[in-house]
């Protein structure tokens, strides 16, 4: 089984990435090396740079990932700045936020970047569609999974989900999808 450094300081997010990743035959490792995060409004920028400068400071090929929660009534708040929202106003914050605005729609996107050292990085892009629910629903997962309502399944919120079921929709699961099935083709002997 191949083996790749993820650099994050957040468990749930290996979690996630193991599950979809095991089923490339790539194994996750996560890093005590601490991620170097820029300020940008792009998540693309966030990852690349994080993923880079790590690779070259480990001498080792990384991932490393930034996401967010767009909401559209919010123009697209807290987006690349969710984890300091959550850390300071959190879900209850965002529920007090909306609870005056009719349209609900929201989406969470992710992006991976992979990165040799010397190189430049390579994305991938993930995307869930849904809305932020009316209430704090459910108890597994991470920071805002209990206000997101992913669309095409039923009601739950992801926090309601296992983590299988998250991951099938998750904004997560395509990006590391895709990066699955990438570094499958370009690594031909990782295989399971
Ligand atoms: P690292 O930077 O160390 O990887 P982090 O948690 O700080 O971990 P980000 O900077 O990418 O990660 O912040 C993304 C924030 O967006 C995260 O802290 C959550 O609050 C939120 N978020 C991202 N993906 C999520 C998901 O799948 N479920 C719930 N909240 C999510």
């Amino acid at each position: 089984m191949a083996e790749i450094i993820f650099v994050t300081g957040n468990r749930h997010k290996v979690e996630e990435a193991s599950l979809t990743l095991s089923k490339y035959g790539i194994r996750v490792k996560m890093t005590e090396f601490k991620k170097v995060e820029i300020q940008s409004e792009s998540l693309e920028e966030i990852a690349g740079n994080a993923a880079q400068t790590a690779a070259n400071a480990l001498s080792a090929s990384v991932i490393s990932e930034d996401s967010g929660l767009f909401i559209s009534a919010l123009a697209g708040f807290p987006g690349p700045y969710s984890s300091y929202v959550f850390m300071t106003i959190g879900c209850m914050g965002i529920l007090r936020l909306m609870s005056s605005q009719p349209d609900k729609r929201a989406q969470f996107r992710c992006v991976v970047a992979y990165c040799a050292p010397g190189a430049k990085p390579i994305l991938f892009a993930g995307t869930s569609l849904g809305t932020v629910s009316n209430s704090m629903r459910g108890h597994w997962g991470f920071g805002f999974d209990p206000i997101f309502v992913p669309s095409g399944k039923d009601a739950r919120t992801f926090a309601e989900m296992t983590t299988s079921e998250k991951e099938f929709l998750s904004h997560r699961g395509a990006a590391f999808r895709s990066f699955g099935q990438w570094y499958e083709k370009t690594n031909p002997s990782s295989g399971v």
